[in-house]
């Protein structure tokens, strides 16, 4: 088996992180062409530098981190520190970072690699807002066609919403570029809460992780720390999410997942439902299926997989 090459699509973000370190410390299945990064849990200027300090953490230095979008398509950005603090990374004590960030715009070197590389063979993984993918795809619509698979976190069914009532974060904060997203035609894998809320860190998967016996165990231990002060009050004792490895997670062991190929799109008119993911998860509107929309995961053996490859680190 050839290892998976993907760009990750970032607004690091606590979860980000771990997902960033899964895909590094998985060499054998997955090969990171770079870093792009984007506003949404925090400012550009902030995701572009944790981006960076999570490479120096994995020891990764030569990973590529590009800078992209710093506000969505239509909308105003809204950031989210009240869930991951000032920083957007807030736990741990991380160096700032000594690597640079590549002088290319996020979204030209995404339409670059989907370029040179064959078709079919590169996979993006968006686990922010969508404007960096939805840029790329209106600028050189040629390289719509050349993604081998968009494998995203963002939007639920059953778990309706996490920043409204009814829309979840990533796809709230840009549903226009969502909507070019998932209208694109592209085979898309989405995690949605309805899978990311069964994916519990509890206090003794986060001990596990401050045990590792390697730096990342404990910065990972002490990230969890940080959100789920925040997750704790919102979702009681079971503990906090843990999203976007989901999508990392993934590529490396799929069978850990379930869900349904249905249609789903996005709501770009309400004030009301704005950024809600319309998931025909009962096959009701007649609409052709454009997203495996993920509904269950193996929670026991995700932090079994997480455990196992921090540990590599
Ligand atoms: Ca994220």
């Amino acid at each position: 088996m050839t290892a998976r090459k993907i760009i990750i699509d970032t607004d690091p973000g606590q979860d980000d992180a771990i997902a960033i370190l899964l895909a590094l410390a998985s060499p054998a299945e997955i090969e990171v062409l770079g870093l792009t990064c984007v506003a949404g849990n925090v400012p550009l200027a902030l995701t572009a530098k944790n981006a960076r300090i999570v490479c120096e953490l994995a020891g990764r230095p030569e990973v590529k981190v590009f800078a992209g979008a710093d506000h969505p398509l239509v909308r105003n950005l809204r950031t989210a520190e009240h869930v991951h603090g000032a920083t957007g990374l807030n736990g741990p004590k991380l160096p700032d970072p000594a690597m640079p960030l590549q002088d290319q715009h996020a979204v030209d070197f995404i339409i670059e690699t989907l370029r040179r590389e064959p078709a079919g063979t590169v996979t993006l993984c968006p686990l922010g807002p969508l404007t960096n993918i939805a840029m790329a795809f209106r600028k050189a619509p040629d390289i719509i066609e050349r993604v081998q698979e968009i494998v995203l976190m963002g939007g639920a069914y059953f778990e309706v919403g996490n920043i409204t009532p009814a829309a979840e974060f990533n796809i709230y904060v840009d549903p226009h570029a969502a909507d070019v997203v998932f209208r694109a035609g592209v085979p898309l894998v989405v995690m949605s809460l309805d899978v990311t809320h069964k994916a519990m860190v509890t206090p003794a998967r986060n001990e596990a992780f401050r045990a590792l016996g390697n730096r990342v165990g404990v910065a990972v231990a002490e990230m969890t720390d940080f959100f789920q002060h925040f997750d704790l009050e919102k979702y009681g004792s079971a503990g906090a999410p843990l999203h976007d490895p989901c999508v990392t997670a993934y590529l490396i062991r799929p069978d850990l997942f379930t869900g349904r190929h249905i249609n789903v799109e996005i709501e770009i008119t309400s004030e009301l439902t704005m950024g809600m993911t319309v998931a025909d998860w009962w096959g009701v509107s007649g609409r052709a299926p454009n997203a495996l929309f993920m509904g269950t995961i193996d929670d026991e053996g995700y932090f079994a997989l997480l455990r196992e490859r921090l540990a590599l680190l």
